[in-house]
């Protein structure tokens, strides 16, 4: 399935032309109304629709050339390095969230033998990137392979959800980037295994969230290479968790993510698997139905049996049509997955070489050897509307097969659906071994920026200046940031689909925790909206509500609630 919603043929597309006037009021803290519009916009659609109303927009059809980024490593206040033996070669995980509740995320870094930090975000609007670390013993863990966000209790404080070599750890947020630790209250049993991957969804109704711990190595103490089984935590009445639920077989999973992958309202729970120990697993995918004990999908039912050295997972819809591609990193060949039109079960093909964007070797350095990759992320980093690829890779330790000089990608995703490669010229070119990383607006100003955690070597950080320098940065297109509230207790609505039409195209992304390479984000969600200069958003809400397409002006951060669409403005 590869088509574009593009434009038709004279380049017209049926838009809608909400004659809604955002009249922006003084909302309490520098909050603005911009409109509630429900019944206003779904009435003009109406009238449109039956009118058959064409209107002249832009529409893009070329993409942009890669933003450049200045390395602030050595000057943004974050000196991490994530270490340690055989148990550290895979996770060093990057989780990005906001827990002072001031819009500029935070970043929690995994140590590994080190201890993890937790850095606050000072740095100016627009301005260098700079942190400094919170000094706690809630946060600062030893045996830590990565930490995803998500508020479990639903208090709008974010918590953590702290990956170990080791008991998991469970942190309830205080706010005030403090963070205390909770498995005692929330009745979450830590474990004592190898946890490299989590995700959660909220089922149904459910107050809690279901929570997925995926493990690696069994540690039989001698390391025979056999795979642990995995935890699956459901709530238990309002307050907490009991015992939970083993998946098994475990197949050495690195990354795993519930996701609404064939948009049935149902989240079902993917693990990518890493090849090198198991003897006759493959990648998974759980069925999981509220009310029910998970299941996986067979091959009867659509499910293709492949094995690949899985490290990550990224998800983003790439074709238009709603359901999300699936891209999963491995060593040599990463793949690229397509739900097959008309599939009735899970049924994937895949379309990375098609796309170029198989990623297998070096693009830069000397060696014919092949590539190990770990995170992945689709971001759209040059703001054009068509979304682009980060890997990180490196090589596991000193593996010879593998290059172990291993640039990580940025691949820049083109009109045509494939792929171009531009690290060497966005100016992100490491040769450390990379692991987990995250691409998040950290200055507030509209550009992704870029965080890289490295095994055995220090903690990387760009700021993104578009086609600008560091002194005067320059957006290359227009952009949106979208953040998502809602009553009760997933109050991120985690399991939300958030479309973006603008220049001719639809955008859409699911909002989840989980995947990437031992680390994920809680917060602003970005698109890029090249030169268009008006766009529309609609939000699927996790119950599959359907909201109205909103009008919204370009390069603005939105809080959407409801029917309520929010302007939110930075400091400064
Ligand atoms: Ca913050
Ligand atoms: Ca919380
Ligand atoms: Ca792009
Ligand atoms: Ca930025």
């Amino acid at each position: 399935m590869l088509r574009e919603l593009t434009s038709d043929s004279t380049g017209h597309y049926l838009g809608l032309v909400a004659g809604v006037t955002h009249t922006p009021r003084p909302r309490r803290g520098g909050l603005w109304l911009l409109a509630g519009v429900g019944a206003g916009a779904l009435a003009t659609a109406g009238l449109l629709a039956a009118a058959n109303f064409l209107f002249t927009a832009t529409v893009i059809d070329e993409a942009a050339g890669p933003p450049r980024f200045v390395e602030e490593t050595a000057v943004a206040g974050v000196d991490h390095v994530y270490d340690g033996d055989f148990e550290f070669y895979v996770g060093g995980g990057v989780a990005v969230f906001d827990c002072n509740d001031d819009g500029r995320q935070e970043i929690f870094l995994a140590g590994g033998a080190n201890p993890s930090g937790l850095y606050r975000n000072q740095s100016p609007t627009g301005g260098a990137l700079r942190f400094a670390r919170m000094n706690d013993p809630a946060t600062d863990l030893t045996e830590v392979t990565g930490a995803y966000p998500l508020d479990i209790d639903g208090d709008s404080r974010v918590d953590l959800s702290v990956l170990r070599h080791g008991e998991n750890a469970v942190l309830r947020g205080l706010g005030d980037c403090r963070f205390e630790r909770a498995n005692g209250t929330w009745g979450i049993d830590g474990g004592d295994e190898w946890t490299v991957s989590f995700s959660a969804t909220w089922e149904g109704p459910a107050t809690m969230p279901t929570l997925a711990f995926g493990n690696y190595l069994a540690d039989d103490g001698q390391l025979s290479g056999q795979c642990a089984d995995h935890r699956l935590f459901r709530p238990s009445g309002t307050a907490g968790y009991s015992a939970p639920a083993i998946l098994d077989p475990g197949w050495c999973t690195l990354s795993i993510l519930f996701s609404d992958w064939d948009r049935s309202g149902r989240s079902d729970l993917r693990m990518t698997n890493d090849r090198h120990y198991y003897r006759d697993g493959e990648e998974q995918l759980w069925r999981v139905e509220p009310g029910e004990d998970p299941h996986l999908w067979t091959h009867a039912e659509g499910w293709q049996r492949m094995q690949i050295w899985g490290m990550g997972i990224a998800s983003f819809d790439l074709g238009g049509d709603g359901r999300p591609e699936v891209f999963l990193t491995s060593q040599g060949d990463n793949k690229l997955q397509t739900l097959v039109e008309d599939a009735t079960g899970p049924e994937y093909a895949d379309i990375a070489f098609d796309r170029r964007a198989t990623a297998h070797r070096p693009f830069a350095g000397d060696t014919i050897h092949p590539s190990t990759a770990w995170h992945p992320e689709f971001q759209d980093v040059n703001n054009d509307t068509f979304v682009d690829l980060f890997v990180s890779k490196g090589n596991v330790e000193a593996q010879a097969d593998y290059a172990a000089r291993d640039p990580n990608n940025l691949l820049l995703g083109q009109s045509d659906g494939t792929f171009i490669e531009a690290a060497d010229e966005a100016g992100i070119i490491s040769f450390a071994r990379s692991r987990g990383a995250a691409l998040a607006d950290f200055n507030l100003d509209g550009m992704l920026d870029l965080v890289v955690a490295n095994r055995s070597q220090a903690t990387q950080l760009w700021r993104n200046v578009g086609a600008g320098s560091s002194d005067e940065p320059a957006p290359i297109g227009n952009w949106l940031a979208i953040r998502l509230r809602q009553d009760g207790t997933n109050v991120d609505a985690v399991g939300s689909f958030v479309a973006v039409r603008a220049g001719g195209r639809t955008l859409e992304r699911e909002v989840t925790v989980g995947g990437g390479h031992a680390g994920g984000q809680l917060g602003w969600v970005h698109f890029g909206l090249g030169t268009a200069t008006e766009a529309e958003v609609r939000i699927t809400w996790p119950d599959g509500e359907e909201g109205p397409w909103v009008d919204v002006g370009p390069n603005q951060f939105l809080e959407i609630e409801a029917d309520e669409t929010r302007r939110w403005r930075p400091p400064g």
